[in-house]
């Protein structure tokens, strides 16, 4: 089996991208002149491909181009799925660069099995993937519905693309990387959360987190653990910071925030069934 390559979220940054391709060992070709590698290997995209960066045209211009050639897939991310609710809604706000690539973002899947991984934007949640199992939003029947608070196709995307979410007492709401305070925290979505503190379950680690208190069951109805012995699956979504760990078992997480810190993180998977940091590579 050749190898598959994961890279996080791109947010518009295809400076980081191509160099990130080029160190991988990725090489323009002809005739088609997108990427590919010498050895066969793949490129697994996580999404969120879109905003933020200077140059999202220019990512989805190489991501097209690899996916079209056979030599990368690409999972659909959040920031996708909301510009095609707000294209879908006739929002006057959507740029025209993005236009022309609405059909292409709405054939995205929202979650990949592929030669003994998994891909997801943000949480393997077999529940929520169940409901929207072989959905696009090409569909036009699911888009609408997926848009819509309290439909279960609604609440399914919003978990598999932005995270399972636990409430946060007052006195430790925190200030994001953004500068958001945030009352509701992401979990790390692969433990049992019972009995774990606030600092055993937010993801990223957060410093004001209580280590002795955590919430109860009640709080997290939605928390599937993800088995330890089920093939590997990669994520994007969380913005880490360089130092947070990424890797944990048979769960990576490649987003590595390349706004806020100007790396953008690739994991080399060769076949094994317990992830290694050692295979995580930055972009120069
Ligand atoms: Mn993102």
């Amino acid at each position: 089996m050749s190898g598959f390559d994961v890279i996080g979220d791109i947010h518009g940054h295809a400076d980081h991208l191509l160099r990130l391709l080029t160190k991988l060992g990725y090489e323009r070709g002809s005739p088609s002149d997108s990427f590919a590698h010498p050895d066969g290997r793949i490129v697994a995209f996580v999404g969120d491909l879109i905003n933020r960066g200077p140059a999202s045209s220019e990512v989805i211009d190489i991501v097209r181009g690899m996916t079209d050639a056979g030599t990368a897939f690409a999972v659909l991310g959040n920031h996708e799925f909301n510009l095609l609710a707000a294209a879908f809604v006739g929002d006057k706000k959507v740029l025209k660069k993005y236009r022309e690539h609405l059909d292409w973002f709405r054939s995205l899947p929202f979650s990949l099995e592929v030669g003994g991984i998994r891909v997801v934007h943000a949480v393997w949640h077999p529940t929520s993937l169940a409901v929207i199992a072989g959905r696009t939003c090409s569909d036009e029947d699911f888009l609408r519905r997926a848009i819509t608070k309290g439909t279960p196709e609604g609440q399914a995307v919003q978990t598999v693309l932005k995270g399972i979410k636990v409430s946060i007492p007052d006195d430790q709401v925190y200030l994001d990387r953004f500068g958001i305070p945030r009352s509701r925290g992401r979990i790390r979505w692969w433990l049992d959360p019972r009995g774990l503190s606030y600092a055993d379950l937010l993801f990223p680690a957060d410093a004001g987190a209580s280590a002795y208190s955590g919430p109860s069951s009640a709080d997290l109805p939605d928390a599937e653990p993800y088995p330890s012995d089920d093939p590997p699956v990669f994520i994007g979504h969380y913005c880490l910071p360089v130092s947070e760990p990424k890797v944990h078992g048979n769960v990576a997480c490649v987003d590595g925030c390349v706004t806020c810190d100007g790396v953008l993180w690739a994991y080399r998977y060769n076949g094994e069934r317990t992830l290694d940091p050692v295979r995580l590579v930055q972009s120069d």
